[in-house]
């Protein structure tokens, strides 16, 4: 009687989770449920030409934004985790963009910002993820663009 209790509790969870049950339907893309701070997404060059974005994570499975374009060359991108509760990563999905990115954020707990900061040659998409969230659709793409980028602010 309690295990048959528990094993229909177990699977209620499973699908609630959606673990479980219809593979084949899309997922519904997830929606954030904060609201980003001012400047969040967009990216500016400095004098160097190094182009700076910021993206943030909360107590969701969402990045905001979850896409954002750069031009070729040095990216310095923060992650800004504004959660109380959760803890997420950052990472470029092994072998699904034109080029490898191996810098990575491997854990940034609630209220952490880290940043870091890479080269980009090739134009094209470049996934990313919170490893932790995957499954939860936690994941977003960088556009390399074709062109060189221009100087949006001196300093
Ligand atoms: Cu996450």
């Amino acid at each position: 009687m309690t295990a048959n209790r528990t094993r229909l509790l177990v699977a209620a969870v499973l699908l609630a989770l959606g673990l479980v049950g219809c593979s084949n339907r899309t997922p519904a893309t997830p929606e954030a449920t904060r609201t980003p701070d001012a400047g969040v997404g967009e990216v500016t060059t400095d004098a160097e030409g190094v182009q700076e974005v910021t993206i943030e994570t909360g107590d969701d499975y969402v990045f905001t934004p979850d896409a954002f374009t750069v031009a070729p060359g040095t990216v310095r991108l923060t992650v800004t985790n504004t959660a109380t509760q959760l803890t997420h990563n950052f990472m470029f999905t092994t072998g699904a963009g034109p080029a490898e990115i191996t810098e990575q954020i491997p854990l940034l707990a609630p209220g952490q910002s880290e940043t870091i900061e890479f080269e980009v040659t090739q134009p094209g998409d470049y996934p990313f993820e919170c490893t932790f969230h995957t499954a939860l659709g936690q994941v977003g793409t960088m556009t390399v663009s074709g062109g060189a980028a221009t100087p949006t602010a001196s300093g």
